[in-house]
């Protein structure tokens, strides 16, 4: 008879799970026995449980499949809160696997190891599901459901919760054969935005995260391409269709030619996206004449009322309209005009960032690294001006912590894009107020032999909240920082390091980076004096 430790890890490998991050702890080592046993599911040992969650986040952006955290009761599983909340945010389908003290002990208040009273409530927001193993639950039935969720509809966490003393018991399974009911949808009238977008003059489509997280992305290039409209994503989903197709035209806060659109047409068609507040409206994005089409109807008429909604599997319903839109005339003046705009936008993009060394930082990475590479940003200035400026050539081309916005995402996030596409090119691009939410993780790389560039924005500030105060109060406040030898530090791992200031220079580090394939901290000494909102 199998341990529950062992049921657990099987039903993980069976579903597909070949990498998990975590740290061992006092009552998650039943499990650690489990994962020792197991030859095919990967472990890697992180040296802090956010880094972990950070690296099983950018390992599930960069293959849409589940990332795994194994993290220990208490303030193990605790410190995953913020960047799970960030995967939750991004819709990034992040397992995490936790203990609880013993079975019996749970919620009792006996002041017993790392014990919280209500462990799982903290998580209750921050994911899409809390599963906690108790006794008499069928452990295969519950992680199966815990993967599936996660990686379903509109992806997102999952928390599972196992007690300290299951791991090492025997498994007997009480089968639920109850068949499930299948999840009841609205329904919705797909050939009435058929007509809809076929009498629309100025169509436009937009997406995000969510739809690209879902894996709908290939069938929302076919309805842009069928329907001949713009296309423009919030910031993770840019690449949705890469940024140098014809009817992309990027980032949906952009101003200029995008702002015009928005104005400008008569349907806009929203595609698996949430149309969130801090993605799209605070940034004045209009869509007049909305059809929102989604999973469910938590986000319809939340931030911009829907004039039609359609309601259910998004893929689904994406490829039927693009069926009834299936030859469809578009005549030559309007491809025309699309055109016009297309490049209009590079036209403007080159003279709004003119002299601006923001720009140049971004055009020398862009040219650095191939098409298929991933550029994991941080919340630092110049990541702010490549939401605007960086083209994204692919899905996942770049990654951001655009959920709930943490700093000290970047590195620990590429460990895990790394770990997930080791023949890919993979850069951090990062400030050194956030890199060193997570520095210890060299650690970690250089353990499993993980290497690529991380440009380390040092202006030795917190230039962002600098900026606020400035603007704000007329004076900065504890924003200086006091930084180390970044160079030295890299170094002590056993990496290589050097020092640019200026766009030339860190391409030509990039490349020469690239090249060697190892781990390489590339430190840019530069300020950057404020961020892109509202003037790109
Ligand atoms: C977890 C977390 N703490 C604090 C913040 C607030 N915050 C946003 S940007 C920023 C400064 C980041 O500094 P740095 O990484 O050096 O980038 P810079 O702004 O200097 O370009 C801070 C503290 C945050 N977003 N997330
Ligand atoms: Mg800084």
């Amino acid at each position: 008879m199998k341990k529950i430790s062992e049921v657990i890890a099987e039903t993980l490998r069976n579903a597909g799970v070949e990498v998990v991050f975590g740290i061992p702890s006092v009552h998650n080592i039943g499990f650690y026995e489990a994962l020792r046993q197991e030859p095919f599911i990967r472990h890697i040992l992180c040296r802090h449980e956010a880094s972990a969650t950070h690296m099983a986040d950018g390992y599930a952006r960069s293959t849409n499949k589940i990332g795994v955290v194994v993290a220990s009761t208490g303030p193990g599983v605790t410190y995953t809160i913020s960047p799970l909340m960030e995967a939750w945010w991004s819709c990034s389908p992040v397992l995490i696997i936790t203990s609880n003290v013993r079975s019996n002990q749970i919620g009792r208040g006996l002041g017993v190891l790392h014990e919280l009273y209500n462990q799982s409530d903290p998580f209750k927001d921050i994911t899409k599901a809390v599963i906690c193993l108790r006794a008499g639950d069928d452990v295969q039935t519950a992680v199966e459901r815990a993967v599936s969720i996660a990686i379903s509809d509109r992806p997102g966490p999952v928390y599972l919760e196992i007690p300290t003393d299951f791991w090492d018991l025997e498994f007997s399974s009480i089968k639920d054969e109850a068949e499930r009911e299948p999840e009841t949808r609205a329904s919705h009238n797909v050939d009435a935005a058929i007509q809809l977008l076929k009498n629309a003059k100025n169509p436009l489509i937009i997406s995000g995260v969510e739809a690209l997280h879902a894996g709908v992305g290939p069938a929302i290039r076919s309805l842009v391409e069928t329907l001949h409209a713009p296309f423009v994503t919030d910031f993770n989903g840019k690449g949705i269709i890469p940024e140098d197709h014809p009817l992309a035209f990027g980032s949906a806060t952009r101003r200029g030619v995008v702002r015009e659109i928005h104005r400008t047409c008569d349907v806009t068609l929203a595609i698996g996206s949430r149309l969130r507040y801090v993605d799209f409206k605070r940034r004045g994005v209009t869509l007049p004449g909305l059809i929102h089409i989604d999973w469910d109807t938590t986000w319809i008429n939340k931030n911009y009322p829907a004039d039609m909604q359609l309601i259910g599997d998004v893929q689904d319903i994406v490829v039927s309209l693009t069926k009834g839109l299936d030859g469809i005339s578009r005549s030559e003046e309007h491809r025309g005009n699309i055109q016009e705009l297309r490049e209009k936008l590079e036209r403007d993009t080159l003279a709004a960032t003119k002299g601006r060394m923001e720009a140049e930082y971004i055009r020398a990475v862009r040219q650095a690294i191939p098409p298929e590479s991933s550029l994991v940003v941080d919340n630092t200035i110049v990541g702010y001006f490549a939401e605007q400026l960086y083209m994204s050539l692919k899905p996942g081309g770049i990654i951001a912590p655009k959920g709930a916005t943490p700093i000290g995402f970047a590195f620990p996030a590429a460990v895990g894009v790394k770990i997930a596409n080791p023949k890919m090119p993979v850069v951090a691009l990062t400030g050194d107020g956030g890199f060193l939410y997570g520095t210890q993780e060299m650690a970690t790389c250089a353990q499993y032999g993980i290497g690529f560039p991380v440009i380390v924005v040092n202006d030795s500030a917190f230039r962002m909240i600098d900026y606020l105060q400035l603007a704000n109060y007329g004076e900065g406040y504890e924003t200086t920082l006091v930084n180390p030898d970044f160079i030295a530090l890299a170094e002590s791992y056993g990496f290589s390091a050097v020092r640019v200031d200026s766009p030339e220079k860190l391409g030509e580090a990039l490349e020469n980076a690239l090249a060697t394939g190892d781990m390489w901290l590339i430190e840019l000494v530069a300020t950057f004096p404020d961020p892109p909102f509202g003037q790109v």
